[in-house]
Protein backbone atom coordinates (compact mmCIF):
# COMPACT_ATOMS: atom_id res chain seq x y z
CA UNK A 1 0.00 0.00 0.00
CA UNK A 2 1.26 3.19 -0.76
CA UNK A 3 2.21 5.89 1.89
CA UNK A 4 -0.98 8.66 2.70
CA UNK A 5 0.46 11.81 2.65
CA UNK A 6 -2.11 14.65 4.13
CA UNK A 7 -1.04 18.24 2.66
CA UNK A 8 -2.67 20.64 6.04
CA UNK A 9 -2.16 22.62 8.53
CA UNK A 10 -3.01 22.43 12.37
CA UNK A 11 -5.92 25.16 12.32
CA UNK A 12 -7.71 23.75 9.45
CA UNK A 13 -11.32 22.46 10.00
CA UNK A 14 -11.38 20.54 6.71
CA UNK A 15 -7.79 18.45 7.72
CA UNK A 16 -9.15 18.06 11.04
CA UNK A 17 -12.12 16.21 9.25
CA UNK A 18 -9.52 13.84 7.77
CA UNK A 19 -7.11 13.88 10.38
CA UNK A 20 -10.13 12.27 12.85
CA UNK A 21 -11.33 9.89 10.16
CA UNK A 22 -7.86 8.61 9.96
CA UNK A 23 -7.45 7.86 13.77
CA UNK A 24 -11.15 6.73 13.28
CA UNK A 25 -9.55 4.31 11.04
CA UNK A 26 -6.32 3.41 12.81
CA UNK A 27 -4.87 4.37 9.73
CA UNK A 28 -0.86 5.49 10.03
CA UNK A 29 0.00 8.75 7.72
CA UNK A 30 2.03 11.44 6.60
CA UNK A 31 2.17 14.89 7.40
CA UNK A 32 3.10 17.52 5.26
CA UNK A 33 2.12 21.40 6.88
CA UNK A 34 1.78 23.87 4.81
CA UNK A 35 1.80 27.30 5.69
CA UNK A 36 -1.62 28.78 6.63
CA UNK A 37 -1.33 31.84 4.32
CA UNK A 38 -0.28 31.13 0.62
CA UNK A 39 2.26 30.90 -1.28
CA UNK A 40 2.51 27.58 -1.08
CA UNK A 41 4.50 26.58 -4.61
CA UNK A 42 5.31 23.04 -3.84
CA UNK A 43 1.49 22.04 -3.24
CA UNK A 44 0.17 24.45 -5.97
CA UNK A 45 2.46 22.67 -8.76
CA UNK A 46 1.47 19.02 -7.41
CA UNK A 47 -2.41 20.18 -7.76
CA UNK A 48 -2.11 21.78 -10.92
CA UNK A 49 -3.28 25.23 -9.49
CA UNK A 50 -5.73 24.11 -6.51
CA UNK A 51 -5.19 25.74 -3.28
CA UNK A 52 -8.04 24.38 -1.27
CA UNK A 53 -6.92 22.06 1.77
CA UNK A 54 -6.12 19.40 2.81
CA UNK A 55 -4.69 17.56 0.02
CA UNK A 56 -4.56 13.63 0.28
CA UNK A 57 -1.96 12.16 -1.64
CA UNK A 58 -2.04 8.28 -2.50
CA UNK A 59 0.76 7.29 -4.55
CA UNK A 60 -0.40 8.60 -7.90
CA UNK A 61 -3.41 9.81 -6.71
CA UNK A 62 -3.61 13.54 -5.76
CA UNK A 63 -7.36 14.42 -4.18
CA UNK A 64 -8.18 17.68 -3.39
CA UNK A 65 -11.83 17.40 -2.10
CA UNK A 66 -12.01 16.35 1.55
CA UNK A 67 -15.61 14.27 0.82
CA UNK A 68 -13.86 12.53 -1.75
CA UNK A 69 -10.79 11.83 0.73
CA UNK A 70 -13.31 10.60 3.39
CA UNK A 71 -14.75 8.44 0.57
CA UNK A 72 -11.57 6.66 -0.52
CA UNK A 73 -9.81 6.30 2.75
CA UNK A 74 -13.63 4.59 3.94
CA UNK A 75 -12.65 2.22 0.93
CA UNK A 76 -8.98 1.40 1.38
CA UNK A 77 -9.80 0.91 5.50
CA UNK A 78 -13.42 -0.78 5.67
CA UNK A 79 -12.74 -1.52 9.18
CA UNK A 80 -14.38 -0.13 11.19
CA UNK A 81 -16.29 1.04 7.78
CA UNK A 82 -18.59 4.17 8.22
CA UNK A 83 -22.19 3.66 8.71
CA UNK A 84 -24.82 4.84 6.51
CA UNK A 85 -26.51 7.58 7.80
CA UNK A 86 -29.82 9.85 6.05
CA UNK A 87 -28.39 12.86 7.05
CA UNK A 88 -24.29 12.21 4.69
CA UNK A 89 -26.05 14.19 1.38
CA UNK A 90 -27.18 16.92 3.69
CA UNK A 91 -24.56 17.90 5.96
CA UNK A 92 -21.61 16.93 3.51
CA UNK A 93 -23.05 18.89 0.62
CA UNK A 94 -25.54 21.39 1.80
CA UNK A 95 -24.65 22.31 5.31
CA UNK A 96 -20.81 21.66 5.65
CA UNK A 97 -19.75 24.09 2.73
CA UNK A 98 -21.42 27.34 3.94
CA UNK A 99 -20.99 26.83 7.34
CA UNK A 100 -17.37 28.32 7.71
CA UNK A 101 -19.03 31.82 6.42
CA UNK A 102 -21.15 32.16 9.15
CA UNK A 103 -18.61 30.45 12.04
CA UNK A 104 -16.03 32.99 10.81
CA UNK A 105 -18.09 35.72 11.59
CA UNK A 106 -19.20 34.22 15.03
CA UNK A 107 -15.05 33.61 15.51
CA UNK A 108 -13.79 36.90 14.04
CA UNK A 109 -16.14 39.47 15.54
CA UNK A 110 -13.19 42.18 15.84
CA UNK A 111 -9.85 43.00 14.65
CA UNK A 112 -8.57 41.54 18.40
CA UNK A 113 -10.40 38.20 17.60
CA UNK A 114 -8.70 38.06 14.10
CA UNK A 115 -5.13 39.57 15.89
CA UNK A 116 -4.96 35.94 18.44
CA UNK A 117 -4.34 33.72 16.24
CA UNK A 118 -1.77 35.09 14.39
CA UNK A 119 2.11 35.95 15.80
CA UNK A 120 2.31 39.58 14.13
CA UNK A 121 -0.10 42.16 12.88
CA UNK A 122 1.57 41.75 9.05
CA UNK A 123 0.87 37.81 9.06
CA UNK A 124 -2.63 38.66 9.88
CA UNK A 125 -3.34 41.35 7.40
CA UNK A 126 -1.96 38.72 4.73
CA UNK A 127 -4.36 36.29 5.79
CA UNK A 128 -6.91 38.91 5.66
CA UNK A 129 -6.22 39.98 2.15
CA UNK A 130 -5.68 36.08 1.09
CA UNK A 131 -9.07 35.35 2.02
CA UNK A 132 -11.21 37.96 1.73
CA UNK A 133 -12.24 37.37 -1.90
CA UNK A 134 -13.61 33.86 -0.78
CA UNK A 135 -14.48 34.08 3.03
CA UNK A 136 -15.79 37.54 3.19
CA UNK A 137 -17.79 38.45 4.94
CA UNK A 138 -16.56 35.99 7.63
CA UNK A 139 -13.03 37.82 7.58
CA UNK A 140 -14.04 41.41 7.82
CA UNK A 141 -17.20 41.90 9.36
CA UNK A 142 -17.11 45.46 9.49
CA UNK A 143 -18.29 45.66 5.67
CA UNK A 144 -21.82 44.16 6.70
CA UNK A 145 -22.60 44.06 10.52
CA UNK A 146 -26.20 43.00 9.41
CA UNK A 147 -24.47 39.22 8.67
CA UNK A 148 -23.51 38.41 12.24
CA UNK A 149 -26.93 38.24 13.79
CA UNK A 150 -28.08 35.80 11.21
CA UNK A 151 -25.02 33.68 11.20
CA UNK A 152 -25.20 33.34 14.50
CA UNK A 153 -29.44 32.31 14.29
CA UNK A 154 -27.79 29.72 11.42
CA UNK A 155 -25.07 28.13 13.77
CA UNK A 156 -27.41 28.33 16.57
CA UNK A 157 -30.37 26.07 14.38
CA UNK A 158 -27.05 23.77 13.29
CA UNK A 159 -26.49 23.12 17.13
CA UNK A 160 -29.42 22.73 18.14
CA UNK A 161 -30.75 20.06 15.74
CA UNK A 162 -27.20 18.75 16.11
CA UNK A 163 -28.21 18.49 19.92
CA UNK A 164 -31.39 17.15 19.27
CA UNK A 165 -30.40 14.31 16.78
CA UNK A 166 -27.71 13.04 19.54
CA UNK A 167 -30.32 13.12 22.06
CA UNK A 168 -31.46 9.52 21.39
CA UNK A 169 -28.05 7.77 19.59
CA UNK A 170 -24.57 8.42 20.10
CA UNK A 171 -23.60 9.58 16.37
CA UNK A 172 -25.84 10.63 13.48
CA UNK A 173 -24.75 7.22 11.98
CA UNK A 174 -26.54 5.66 14.84
CA UNK A 175 -24.24 3.46 16.78
CA UNK A 176 -21.38 4.50 14.83
CA UNK A 177 -20.16 7.37 13.09
CA UNK A 178 -20.87 8.11 9.68
CA UNK A 179 -19.50 10.58 7.05
CA UNK A 180 -22.09 13.11 8.32
CA UNK A 181 -20.87 13.06 11.78
CA UNK A 182 -17.22 13.99 10.29
CA UNK A 183 -18.89 16.79 7.98
CA UNK A 184 -20.69 17.69 10.80
CA UNK A 185 -18.12 18.13 13.56
CA UNK A 186 -15.16 19.95 12.67
CA UNK A 187 -16.69 23.47 12.19
CA UNK A 188 -17.74 23.54 15.56
CA UNK A 189 -14.15 21.80 16.49
CA UNK A 190 -12.67 25.08 14.71
CA UNK A 191 -15.30 27.12 16.41
N1 LIG B 1 -14.41 21.65 -0.52
C1 LIG B 1 -13.09 21.69 0.06
C2 LIG B 1 -12.96 22.90 0.98
C3 LIG B 1 -11.64 22.98 1.68
C4 LIG B 1 -11.37 24.36 2.25
O1 LIG B 1 -12.09 25.35 2.03
N2 LIG B 1 -10.33 24.42 3.04
C5 LIG B 1 -9.91 25.68 3.60
C6 LIG B 1 -9.06 25.42 4.83
S1 LIG B 1 -9.79 24.36 6.01
C7 LIG B 1 -9.01 26.38 2.65
O2 LIG B 1 -8.43 25.76 1.79
N3 LIG B 1 -8.86 27.68 2.81
C8 LIG B 1 -7.97 28.40 1.97
C9 LIG B 1 -6.55 28.01 2.19
O3 LIG B 1 -6.22 27.44 3.25
O4 LIG B 1 -5.74 28.32 1.33
C10 LIG B 1 -12.85 20.39 0.80
O5 LIG B 1 -13.80 19.83 1.36
O6 LIG B 1 -11.71 19.91 0.80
Amino acid sequence: MPDIILHHYALSPYSQKIRSLLGYKGAAWRSAVVPMVPPRPELVAMTGGIRRIPVLQIGADIICDSNLALRVIDQMFPAPKLAPSPFDHAVAHLWEPRQMIYLGTIRFRNRADIASGFSSEDEMKAFRADRAPFMAPATDISKSPEFAPSALAHIRQQAQWTEDQLASRDFLGGAAPAHADFSGFHGFWWL
